[in-house]
């Protein structure tokens, strides 16, 4: 038995409708929280990378120490998006709530050498880190 020809015809529209219906609703299958993109632990969403300077590179317990993470990105969130903390003193906690302020100054009260850190978060909740080590001389 052969199928007539608008039978086949409307097989054939039905069959790719049936298709695109399947790659639209399935091309983004692990955004779980409706927000149009991967999610955190989703394959298609990239770490940012944290990069900072620190100026002046060394000084003292007078010196007002300018942290500037203007230059991490992030492949899928815009730079200005992108939110920041900073962890002063090395100790793995941060001592700054997150921002869209890249920038952030910092007096050090005491002399040593300190490990700051930089957590650099994007709009899916991915966050990566950067170190410097800043050493502090008595003023
Ligand atoms: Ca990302
Ligand atoms: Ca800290």
């Amino acid at each position: 038995m052969r199928l007539r020809w608008p039978c086949a015809l409307l097989l054939i529209v039905a069959l790719t409708a049936l298709a695109a219906v399947a790659y639209v609703s399935g091309c983004d299958s692990s955004d779980d929280n409706g927000t149009g993109g991967d999610d955190a632990a989703g394959p298609d969403n990239a770490a940012p990378t944290a990069v900072f300077t620190v100026t002046p590179a060394s000084g003292t317990t007078a010196t007002n120490f300018v942290f500037n993470a203007t230059a991490s990105w992030d492949p899928e969130t815009v730079s200005e998006a992108l939110q920041v903390r900073w962890d002063w003193d090395g100790d793995g906690t941060y001592d700054t709530a997150f921002t869209t302020v890249k920038t952030a100054s910092h007096r050090f009260t005491t002399a040593g050498s300190y490990r700051v850190t930089v957590q650099v978060r994007d709009s899916y909740g991915a966050t990566g880190t950067a170190s410097r080590t800043v050493v502090v001389a008595a003023s």
